[in-house]
């Protein structure tokens, strides 16, 4: 019996409860999951920058228990290649890429799986760059607070 290969890309970043639910999803579809994880640099000429650098979020990936080989995507034209090169039945994203790999349909199934609602890495990114500008701010004030004090004494 042919085995069932997914296929999916992503950039993992900080991962978190979507990644992992669509990766679940995935993998029930087929008997094989395939991830592919964005390189560094092709992030780069995406102008998206990640916290956790790349080695670090494909051995993440690598490690999660639905996931049965983690690969680096380079380009956007790899997945064909890919398509072909892991004889992938199914290729699926969230959907928030809906409609934009149809033209992967003439090799493969496409699916588009819903997203986890209130949960992504550009969020997290954003609270913590909230956190710290207020934390500046803060640490801001009570220095000033210690330094008037510290003036009454000298
Ligand atoms: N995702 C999800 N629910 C969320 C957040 C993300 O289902 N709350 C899904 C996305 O739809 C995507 C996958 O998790 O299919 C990985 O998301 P990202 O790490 O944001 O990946 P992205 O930057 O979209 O990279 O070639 C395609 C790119 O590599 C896709």
């Amino acid at each position: 019996m042919k085995k069932k290969i997914v296929l999916t890309y992503g950039t993992f970043d900080l991962f978190h409860i979507g990644h992992l639910n669509l990766l679940r999803r995935l993998k029930e579809l087929g008997d094989y999951l395939i991830v592919g994880v964005s390189t560094d640099e092709f992030n780069a000429g995406k102008n998206k920058q990640t916290i956790i650098p790349f080695e670090d979020r494909i051995e993440i990936v690598r490690n999660i228990k639905c996931v049965d080989m983690a690969i680096p995507e380079e380009a956007w034209s790899q997945k064909v290649v890919d398509i072909d090169e892991y004889d992938v039945s199914i290729f699926g994203m969230g959907h928030d890429w809906a409609g934009k790999f149809d033209e992967l349909k003439k090799l493969c199934d496409v699916v588009y799986l819903p997203r986890t609602p209130n949960v992504s890495s550009t969020d997290v990114k954003n609270l913590l760059k909230v956190l710290d500008r207020s934390h500046i701010s803060d640490l801001k004030q009570a220095l000033d607070i210690i330094s008037s004090i510290v003036d009454r004494f000298e």
